[in-house]
């Protein structure tokens, strides 16, 4: 069976792109694949993060990769920091990473544009992020599209090492599903929906009521044409909530098209409203249930366990290959 790795940022409230772009998924991929499942806390800390906000968000997120579907018995579920590997490794991998190609990353300049102060950690960012889908060997890497030039700076990274040392790493392919893979702002329309907006509008959470995401969906930005079709440049905002819509519903584009060819704006936006909350009330009621319990930090546990047996061993292979540390004599 191929392994699968990825990660999301406990960096806030998971959104509904987090869910349609990478937890539906994780699920689905589950039981297919070798599955780790890990939630990026050293990665979270890359731009400054309350302390208490983030340890909050770590075990939300946890609950939330239950509540979605990700079976524990199945797949690998763990926090980074708890397993000091993916670090270590980082430390390599930043040794093979020119400054020059992360800084072209799109995400750092994105990320530190304007700011008078960026940590040194923001640019070493994916250098981490490799390390992390390269202590589990993994053949496949589930993501969203802005994480697709991180993916390709993994593979050049890790055959570099490669070729300079040993084969030692497996080369990671990427997945970006086409519908659901890249889910916008509901208020800027050709910006994509992030947990850290600031715009509580602009943004459906996971956790949202109801009536919350009712009302959120209700005023998303669109266009005075009055008419429902897939054109992300003229129509950001319809074609939007079409992907939504699809991807909720599992649906095709032309589908939705043709089904809306003579549905008014308020009406289709409720019944994009109506789906979104199908999707996220079941999931909503089982992550209450979990959210304080002792078998979630079991879970946790047993995750780091499973995952460092694993890591340790690529970590070794890697500090043997640069020529770290002692060679052991056997007594
Ligand atoms: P931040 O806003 O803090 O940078 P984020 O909301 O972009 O975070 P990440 O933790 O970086 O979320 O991403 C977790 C996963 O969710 C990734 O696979 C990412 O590609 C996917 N993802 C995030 N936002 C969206 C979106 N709007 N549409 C589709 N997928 C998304
Ligand atoms: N950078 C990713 C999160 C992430 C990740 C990973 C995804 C960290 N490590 C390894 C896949 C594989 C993001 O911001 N979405």
């Amino acid at each position: 069976m191929e392994t699968i790795f990825s990660g999301i940022q406990p960096s806030g409230s998971l959104t509904l792109g987090n869910y349609l772009g990478a937890m539906k998924q994780f699920v689905d991929l589950q039981s297919d694949y070798h599955c780790y499942f890990c939630i990026v806390d050293e990665h979270a800390i890359t731009v400054p993060q309350d302390r208490l906000k983030l340890r909050e968000n770590i075990r939300s997120l946890a609950a939330l990769y239950l509540a979605s579907g990700i079976d524990h018995e199945k797949a690998t579920l763990f926090i980074q920091s708890e397993v000091p590997a993916h670090t270590q490794l980082c430390w390599i991998m930043q040794t093979q990473s020119y400054i020059g190609e992360l800084e072209r990353m799109t995400q750092f300049k994105d990320k530190s544009v304007g700011k008078e102060a960026v940590s040194a950690a923001l640019l070493t960012y994916p250098p981490l992020m490799a390390a992390d889908i390269l202590l589990y060997n993994t053949n496949l890497v589930p993501v969203g599209n802005d994480q697709k030039q991180h993916l390709e700076l993994t593979r050049d990274l890790a055959e570099r090492f490669n070729r300079k040392y040993n084969d030692i790493f497996t080369i990671p392919d990427i997945r970006v599903s086409d519908v659901g893979a890249r889910i916008m702002s509901l208020q800027e329309p050709t910006k994509k929906m992030s947990k850290s907006d600031d715009n509580q509008k602009a943004t459906v959470y996971m956790l949202d009521e109801p009536k919350r995401i009712e009302k959120k969906i209700k005023s998303a930005m669109t266009d005075s044409e009055g008419v429902i079709r897939f054109d992300p440049k003229e129509k950001a905002g319809i074609s939007n909530l079409m992907t939504i819509l699809a991807s909720c519903t599992n649906q095709t584009l032309d589908q939705i098209e043709e089904k809306y060819q003579d549905v008014g704006y308020g009406q289709f936006k409720q019944e994009v409203a109506d789906a979104v909350i199908e999707v996220l009330k079941p999931i909503q009621e089982r992550y209450y249930d979990i959210i304080n319990t002792q078998e979630l930090d079991d879970i946790l546990d047993h995750g780091a366990e499973k995952a460092s047996m694993v890591a340790n061993k690529t970590l070794a292979k890697a500090k043997k290959a640069v020529g770290l540390g002692r060679v052991k004599k056997r007594k």
